[in-house]
């Protein structure tokens, strides 16, 4: 497959002023000068001209012009795939890009798989898999921290320790593989203890490694916070004052909100995904109806509750409903409408904090915001956790190589054969490999891949 030389749009898909066709593979350059004709007398085409230079003409199929362009020549192995590499800047919007991208499949290129353009940098050794990983967090991150974090990796601080890492085992697995080769020479007992010493280390690594996973887990994908509350409290108007804009319909009409809406926010660097909901109450209309079924749904998958009550009303038996219901979440009483007249009293015994703010003016909202960010993520965002912030994947990979090397470890002390420490190290060693891609299958690969976009 790598034999072929591939091509998509690499921009997103809509109206823009530019868009860019990319095309990789050995074949790139010809591609290039069967549909592209370089402008004016000097013109070369793209297979004669320097690597790294940008020529101004016109895409052609069947004699006709597609589009004006600027095309940018880059030889392999300086590329991002370390295959030739030809990128057509063209005219944006939809129907443009497509008939220059159609015009240099015509010419003899692939449409690409989603990632495939990574994957080639990620087999032709440009990158590791967890570099590779990076790339496609970096397109998906939603705040400036998991941009930083996925900057990081992709620059190779994660591969780094992860490499290290392996270089401990494998040589633990080395010392332990020549003594078995050797067995007339008994191991020393301080070895023995050194051998150990060096495992207890190992696995603390992985330990610090692994209690990265949830902070990498709040910064790629953010922490679902559902906003609850009776009808009319005031929960789409907190919604709108918590990103800013008018996004939910908020009327003084109690049952406003049917379906459930999402929205990401910024706040204070994490990613929150606000989802806004159908006030819970017992309704005869089947689309209310409806809206609260999907309210108790959007309850159980959020990670954070905001219960918003109504400040100028006493506290009723369905606010007390709510807080059963939420129980055993995080949570967050926010009481709205502080600019009435007050007549909400909380029980005393619900503990809970309580923030106070006015969803028409946004007062309070600022405190609110900082109270969220406290709830998810404690203490600060130091720089070196960003550093290595592991996902799904490398945790699942680290907790493998974890039990065995707990397995080894344990192996040590009860004087367990060393065969059988070794098959526990050289498990641990695959493990940490999958995560840099050293020990890798296809299905790993394609699986991985496949969740990028075309064009990447
Ligand atoms: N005075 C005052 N009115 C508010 C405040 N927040 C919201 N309101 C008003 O309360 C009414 C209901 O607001 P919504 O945001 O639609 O309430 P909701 O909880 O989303 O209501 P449903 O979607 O029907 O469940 C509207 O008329 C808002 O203008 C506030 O802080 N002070
Ligand atoms: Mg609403």
């Amino acid at each position: 497959m790598m034999e072929d030389t591939i091509a998509a749009i690499a921009t997103p898909l809509g109206e823009g002023g530019l868009a860019v066709i990319r095309i990789s593979g050995a074949q790139a350059n010809q591609i290039a000068d069967r549909c592209f004709e370089p402008a004016g007398s000097g013109g070369r085409r793209a297979s004669q001209t320097d690597s790294h230079t940008l020529h101004y003409g016109h895409i052609k199929r069947n004699g006709d012009v597609v589009d004006e362009v600027m095309l940018a020549v880059l030889h392999a192995p300086r590329t991002f795939t370390r295959e030739d590499t030809i990128e057509i800047s063209c005219h944006g919007g939809l129907l443009c890009a497509k008939l220059v991208l159609d015009a240099v499949l015509a010419a003899g290129a692939r449409l690409a798989q989603p990632g495939e353009f990574t994957k080639r940098a990620f087999l032709n050794g440009r990158l590791d898999l967890a570099q590779a990983e990076a790339v496609a967090d970096l397109i998906h991150a939603r705040t400036e921290l998991a941009l930083i974090a996925a900057s990081e990796q992709l620059a190779g601080k994660l591969s780094q320790r992860i490499n290290q890492l392996r270089d401990d085992f494998i040589n633990l697995l080395a010392h332990v593989e020549a003594h078995i080769d050797f067995p007339d020479e008994d191991i020393a007992p301080d070895t023995r203890g050194k051998m150990t010493r060096r495992l207890e280390h190992g696995v603390d690594l992985i330990d610090q490694l692994l209690r990265s996973a949830n902070e990498g887990q709040i910064l790629r994908r953010g922490v679902r916070a559902a906003i609850v509350g009776r009808p009319n409290v005031g929960k789409s108007s907190l919604l709108n004052q918590l990103l800013g804009h008018d996004r939910a319909i908020v009327s003084p009409i109690p049952g406003t909100t049917r379906d459930t809406i999402e929205e990401t926010a910024n706040i204070r660097g994490l990613p929150v995904i606000f989802i806004d909901t159908a006030g819970l109450r017992t309704s005869v209309d089947p689309i209310e109806q409806e809206g609260i079924r999907r309210s108790h749904q959007s309850f159980e998958r959020a990670e954070l509750i905001l219960h918003v009550l109504d400040a100028s009303e006493p506290f009723t038996m369905e606010d007390a409903e709510y807080l059963d219901f939420t129980a055993g979440k995080k949570r967050l009483l926010v009481r709205n409408k502080v600019d009435l007249p007050q007549r909400l009293e909380i029980p005393e015994d619900i503990a809970c904090r309580v923030v106070s703010v006015c969803s028409l003016t946004g007062a309070g909202v600022e405190v609110l915001k900082d109270t969220i960010k406290r709830l998810i993520w404690e203490g600060e965002i130091r720089p070196e956790m960003l550093q290595v912030m592991i996902n799904s994947r490398h945790q699942n990979a680290l907790r493998r190589a974890r039990e065995a090397a707990t397995h080894a470890l344990v192996g040590f002390r009860v004087d367990q054969t060393l065969e059988v420490i070794a098959l526990e190290l050289r498990i641990a060693v695959n493990a940490i490999g999958e995560i840099v891609g050293k020990t890798s299958t296809e299905d790993l690969l394609d699986s991985i891949f496949s969740q990028f976009c075309i064009g990447k």
